[in-house]
């Protein structure tokens, strides 16, 4: 009889929330897994809603107080990327197995042990992607990357050394836009899936599943303002894109949050760009918490990344910052790439 009520109610069966997903991907890919990886990853959903209750109103708090003032609650204003950060910081804190985190906004990494627990995850992330863009209400992002902490390494003692491992390592990866709606995409490896934050009951609903990147797409996406500092290949490369060298006359997007127009390359396709330039050589965006999630994301979506030079994936980091340059996209746009920008290679080096 009470299945028959529970039949009857008016809910949508269909819903699937972020937590359900990954629980269900742990029974299907590792059921000996003990619930502490989901542990981990309801910490980041969590501080990613408390940021984007914080981004809703931007422009309210703006009214109030500007950064450092005082609000109406008496509570001493913060920036939205400070906030975002000490959220992260705060909610994987109080998760006993995560080891150490590193962000854009703090300078060493931290540590958790000591505290009690012997934690076995690094999670690296940029709290607040494009925070330039927050006063003119343009989309912004939450980026993260998690890797195990490395047998037989002290994290008390070693942090730093302990986030710095290649791509590939990567346990999981993923991002949030803070855009029109709410979006988290994230992958552990077994394909990419997205959640669109339903502000009405708060929770990440289930709305694109196994998402693939088109073959080709339309648009390219690079700061252009910059062409004259691309190194020459890069040039030929987009005017090659532009000129309809692949078929078709692509046409420029670009935001300047790289979680919003990587996301948007992810689903319609094309190529994203922020390559070497005079004031940048070794690019703008960084390796472990930029490139490396995007990178594993677009890869296991059916897309490409690489510095020009390198699968970014296999990049051996020697810095929690270090930069990279980044072009990610589609299959066909990155093969024309490979042409033009010589020797990268990178196909080659990828499995499938
Ligand atoms: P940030 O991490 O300080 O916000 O800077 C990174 C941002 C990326 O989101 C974006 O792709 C890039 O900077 C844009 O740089 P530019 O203004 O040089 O085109
Ligand atoms: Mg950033």
């Amino acid at each position: 009889m009470k299945s028959q009520a529970l039949a009857n109610t008016k809910t949508d069966p269909m819903i699937v929330t972020i937590q359900q997903h990954i629980l269900q991907e742990q029974r299907k890919h590792s059921p000996q897994a003990s619930g502490s990886f989901s542990w981990l990853l309801s910490g980041i959903t969590l501080a990613t809603k408390m940021t984007e209750a914080r981004v809703r109103r931007a422009g309210l708090l703006d009214m109030v107080g500007t950064a450092g003032g005082i609000n109406v609650q008496g509570e001493v204003q913060q920036k939205l990327d400070v906030y975002a950060d000490e959220a992260l910081i705060h909610c994987l804190g109080v998760r006993e197995n995560v080891a150490i985190v590193a962000s854009e906004e703090s300078e060493e990494a931290i540590t958790f042990d000591g505290r009690g627990g012997p934690g076995k995850y690094v999670v690296v992330f940029d709290p607040l992607d494009g925070s330039s863009n927050i006063d003119v209400n343009v989309s912004v992002g939450t980026i993260f990357s998690v890797l195990a902490l490395p047998e037989g390494m002290n994290s008390v003692d070693e942090p730093e050394k302990a986030c710095l491992q290649p791509g590939i390592k990567q346990l999981a990866a993923g991002y949030v836009v803070y855009g029109s709606s709410t979006i988290m995409v994230y992958t552990t490896g077994h394909g990419v899936h997205g959640f669109t934050l339903d502000p009405s009951f708060g929770a990440y609903v289930l709305s694109h599943e196994n998402i693939r990147m088109p073959e080709q797409g339309t648009y390219y996406s690079s700061n252009d303002a910059y062409w004259d500092s691309f190194p020459k290949p890069y040039q030929e490369y987009l005017s090659h894109l532009r000129s309809g060298g692949m078929g078709r006359r692509y046409a420029l997007r670009y935001i300047g949050s790289l979680v919003a127009d990587f996301h948007r390359t992810l689903l319609r396709g094309g190529v994203f760009l922020y390559p070497p330039t005079d004031k940048n050589p070794d690019g703008k965006l960084r390796l472990l918490y930029e490139a490396n999630p995007v990178a594993f994301i677009a890869e296991q979506a059916g897309g490409v990344a690489t510095s020009g030079t390198q699968r970014i994936m296999e990049i051996e980091p020697t810095e929690i910052h270090q930069r990279t340059p980044l072009i990610v996209g589609g299959k066909s746009e990155m093969q024309a790439f490979e042409h033009f920008i010589e020797p990268a290679n990178v196909l080659s080096s990828l499995a499938g």
